[in-house]
């Protein structure tokens, strides 16, 4: 007999909810919350609104499965990223944040069909079914541009995390709130949802077994979800997942991948400034452009890395998840020898003098390698198509946001002592904005992936009062992100609409601009919410 889902017991009284899940130490190590009210999970302003989309999909979900008791809902949200573009691969810190737009996965645990269910409040999606006895070896086909891929990535990894536990039957219904292709992680969020809803569905079908379910932490979750992600066809990185996983209201997130997985909340020394979040609505979906976006830059900046490591004499690199060297055992390897950034800054540019760029030949021979090795090493499992590879311009931009980023976590850390002064303060602002302007210019000139919207969108922030703006993400599309003083931002938003969308998009509906643009706030990650219903 369905049971009622209490979202109530408000809690918050600021604009953000209450950082309750975050006790001011190691983010990583603790587990995904379970919660009972929505105030815990969205601020004041965003709460409404998703008070009301929650409870269409309760009554959307009890129409679904009218004799079905809800078990729990799991939600996992997307991200900006602040500065750290392209550098979470190559195991440089990243400073993403998670925002209010998310994926959420209603479940009821404990059919008798043996089977996973899956309804999208999306009609897009159509309904999906799959026996659980046949997902134990489940091959996913990362040819083929399917929905449901993403539940199979989280299933995949459900069973590597708990090799021994069964999966119950879950009758699912799934809405998404994060544009596909904007650069703010719709995948990741959906694969960290679908992963918690499985190991959650695993601990509530067998609440008092020794099961492992009960031991797995925010850290393997992300560590499984970076993997799972994998099966879709993108080499990805693990920031996102992160972000969705680690996220604390109010806070940045510095993440480290080296030398192990950490994420610090960083909290913001001033609140006089907003991030205002801009979808270019050119959609970037690398899962289809990997071969020659991200994947691509995967490869180079992959095999830069063993490139220099093998013409300066580093010897054999450590080896990221079983793919290759990586810039930051460069770095580290340099650093072992006395030479620092800007000197391993010099060496990049010794070794790749090629303006135009390298061959595979070429890059055979500078790794001393054959082509054929090459290929089946860097290019087989995530194919990419290229004529040269750009490995000095991808390798300085690697280096440098590094750079950035540690600038960047330096001021959010030691804000200037004199902000009671306005100009202080502004001061302030504008130089850690103009870190996020420096990114974008290097993401577009040296790493490549920005585009002709991207650009115009970044610029037109700057000559709207932002303090800086940058693309953020995978780019080749999606969105930017820009700091904002704070008592602009209604006014920013609003010139943004008329100099960009209204411009663009003739015709564009009011609400389509709306999903497209949005101030936002650092947002609680993952959680599982459980109303006044038996589990
Ligand atoms: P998007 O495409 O914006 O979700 C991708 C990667 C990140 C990171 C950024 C670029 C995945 C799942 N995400 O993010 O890890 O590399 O690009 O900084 O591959």
């Amino acid at each position: 007999m369905p049971q009622s889902f209490d979202f109530s017991t408000p809690t918050s009284t600021g604009s953000t909810p209450p950082s309750e899940f975050y006790d001011g130490s190691d983010a990583v190590s603790s587990y995904v919350p379970v919660i009972s009210s929505l105030s815990a999970v969205y601020s004041k302003s965003a709460l409404p609104a998703q008070e009301q989309r929650w409870g269409s999909l309760v009554a959307l979900f009890r129409q679904l499965y009218p004799n079905e008791d809800l078990t729990f809902i799991a939600r996992s949200p997307g991200r900006v990223n602040l500065i750290g573009e392209h550098i979470d691969y190559s195991l440089f810190d990243v400073l993403p944040m998670a925002i209010t737009q998310d994926v959420v996965i209603a479940v009821h645990v404990g059919g008798a069909d043996g089977q996973i269910i899956l309804n999208n409040t999306d009609p897009r999606f159509p309904s999906r079914i799959f026996n659980i006895a046949d997902l134990k070896d489940i091959e996913i086909d990362a040819t083929v541009h399917e929905w449901s891929n993403y539940f199979l990535a989280g299933v995949k990894g459900a069973l590597s995390l708990l090799p021994l536990a069964e999966i119950p039957s879950m009758h699912c219904l799934i809405d998404g709130r994060i544009p596909t292709g904007s650069g703010l992680s719709s995948s990741s969020a959906f694969v960290c949802a679908a992963l918690l809803a499985i190991v959650t569905a695993v601990k509530a079908a067998a609440p008092h077994s020794e099961s492992f379910a009960n031991a797995v932490t925010k850290s393997d979750l992300v560590q499984s979800a970076v993997v799972s992600e994998r099966y879709v066809g993108v080499n990805s990185g693990g920031m996102d997942q992160s972000a969705s996983v680690f996220g604390v209201p109010g806070h940045a997130l510095r993440v480290q991948f080296y030398p192990e997985l950490k994420a610090t909340p960083v909290a913001f020394q001033s609140d006089e400034f907003a991030f205002v979040i801009a979808n270019t609505l050119v959609v970037a979906d690398k899962h289809v452009t990997g071969p020659i976006h991200y994947n691509l830059r995967v490869v180079e900046t992959t095999l830069a890395a063993e490139i220099l490591a093998n013409q300066c004499g580093l010897g054999p690199l450590p080896i990221r998840d079983g793919f290759g060297g990586t810039l930051r055992g460069v770095v580290e390897a340099f650093k072992a020898r006395g030479v620092d950034i800007p000197g391993v800054m010099n060496k990049v540019n010794e070794v790749f003098s090629k303006p135009e760029g390298y061959t595979l030949a070429e890059t055979a021979q500078l790794l001393g390698q054959s082509e054929v090795e090459i290929t089946q090493k860097y290019m087989t499992r995530f194919p990419v198509r290229f004529e040269r590879f750009q490995f000095r311009a991808r390798a300085l931009h690697v280096l440098e946001e590094a750079e950035r980023v540690k600038k960047y976590c330096e001021m959010l850390n030691h804000a200037p002592a004199d902000h009671s002064d306005g100009d202080g303060e502004e001061k302030y602002l504008r130089a850690l904005a103009s870190l996020m302007t420096a990114s974008h210019r290097s993401c577009r000139d040296l790493f490549d992936c920005s585009c002709d919207e991207l650009d115009e969108l970044a610029n037109l922030a700057v000559t709207n009062g932002a303090y800086g703006s940058r693309l953020t993400g995978a780019g080749w599309g999606g969105a930017t992100v820009s700091l904002v003083p704070k008592d602009k931002a209604v006014e920013f938003v609003d010139c943004l609409k008329k100099q960009y969308y209204l411009k663009r998009f003739p015709g564009i509906s009011e609400d389509k601009i709306n999903d497209a643009i949005c101030i936002t706030e650092p947002a609680l990650g993952s959680a599982v919410l459980v109303g006044n219903y038996n589990v």
